[in-house]
């Protein structure tokens, strides 16, 4: 497998210590290009990382197999650094190399401005991990989710709370991002209805910040009993050491983006026992990945978050590809919404909109320093 990776802006060295090799030209029709892209480098880089290597592994074994459509494939790799403008600028960078398929990006702040250049060029986009509805819900014909979404597990997480603390004081912040306002939105939006409650204390914090104690010594004058954050674990794990440094003991509750061990470790262990986080169920415990999560682990190590739905982003791709005997993206997409594909996450089928028509969600908590799967009926 040939692996390249570029910044939209000039070429330098990866973020995971490969060496750039690609010039402007695009690909002289001999290799089918396909791209991952997402956060390689900054405190987001952990995410990047990991899509990284499903896209790696699933293109290894697509090759083993002799390619698709009598051609190999060749793994591009962008850096958005989290960045809407960086992401706009990679995706144009994309189209002029040649890229067909694009896994990506993490960020629903970038899927969705770059997924309008990947519309208007025609380029199929599957986004491993982009939660927030928009995403999805401008029905853009080639742009796909293949995760979940905010308004499933905002009310997934309100849904907890009225169930297991329906007495609880409610606080919610966000970190005024796409996903992170979008995800407090939803959730506060079920939570009310769910209630007929509305939360003790609403707040933001400044994601550029290291220091969120003026934010939480406002709400700590609340006295919440727990605080829904809309938002990604390098915030997420400051907002509970600082609570805690703060002397609250207010309980805390995110979702997807803070679903990560470094999460915890950024907290630290004590500090963020009991947390509470929805994801999809252990992934690694499905009999359906047993043998991809093997694969993985003997190559990379540790199966991240959104590893295995880049590895699959990848395999519906191509699927695609081979379906439509065509690398056009058009046809591509099309293939892609007639079909039914067998996943490490089990059967998985998309709607009009480009969303898969299953997403569970289910709440983990950290326990022992450890994230744990709660039973459904805990
Ligand atoms: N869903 C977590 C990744 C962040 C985002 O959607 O923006």
């Amino acid at each position: 497998m040939s692996l390249r990776h570029f910044t939209a802006c000039s070429w330098a060295s990866a973020a995971l210590g490969l060496l750039l090799l690609v010039g402007c030209a695009g690909t002289d029709g001999k290799v089918i290009r396909v791209a991952c892209v997402g956060p390689m480098t900054g405190e987001q880089a952990k995410q990047g990382k990991d899509m990284l290597e499903g896209a790696q592994l699933a293109v290894e074994e697509w090759n083993a197999k002799g390619g698709v459509l009598g051609k190999k494939i060749e793994l591009l790799v962008g850096d958005d650094a989290q960045d809407p403008k960086q992401a706009n600028a990679v995706a144009n960078k994309m189209f002029t190399q040649g890229v067909v398929v694009i896994d990506g990006h993490y960020n629903s702040s970038c899927t969705i401005p770059a997924s309008e250049v990947y519309n208007q060029r025609k380029m199929v986009c599957l986004t491993p991990a982009s939660t927030n509805p928009q995403v999805t819900d401008r029905k853009y014909p080639t742009i796909f989710r293949v995760c979940g979404r905010d308004d499933q597990q905002g009310r997934a997480a309100a849904q907890w709370i009225a169930k297991h603390l329906p007495g609880a004081r409610v606080a919610v912040l966000d970190d005024k991002t796409t996903y992170g306002q979008g995800l407090a939105g939803e959730f506060t939006k079920s939570y009310k209805e769910l209630t007929g409650k509305e939360p003790v204390f609403t707040g933001v914090v400044v994601k550029e910040d290291q220091d969120h104690t003026p934010v939480l010594t406002n709400m700590k004058g609340s006295s919440p009993d727990i605080v829904y954050f809309g938002g990604l674990y390098p915030q997420g794990g400051l907002i509970v050491k600082q609570m805690r440094q703060l002397g609250m003991k207010t309980s805390f509750m995110s979702g997807d983006g803070t679903y990560d061990p470094e999460f915890i470790r950024i907290a630290g262990p004590e500090n963020a026992e009991g947390s509470y986080l929805t994801f999809i169920p252990d992934q690694e415990k499905l009999p359906t990945a047993k043998k991809v999560v093997d694969a993985y682990k003997k190559r990379f190590g540790e199966v991240g978050p959104y590893s295995l739905y880049s590895y699959e982003a990848i395999n519906i791709a191509l699927q695609g590809m081979v379906k439509a005997g065509s690398e056009d993206g058009e046809k591509v997409a099309q293939a892609i919404h007639s079909m039914a594909f067998d996943t490490v996450f089990g059967p998985m089928q998309f709607d009009a909109k480009g969303d898969v028509l299953v997403s569970p969600y289910v709440m983990w908590q950290v326990q022992g320093g450890k994230l744990v799967q709660l039973p459904a009926d805990s």
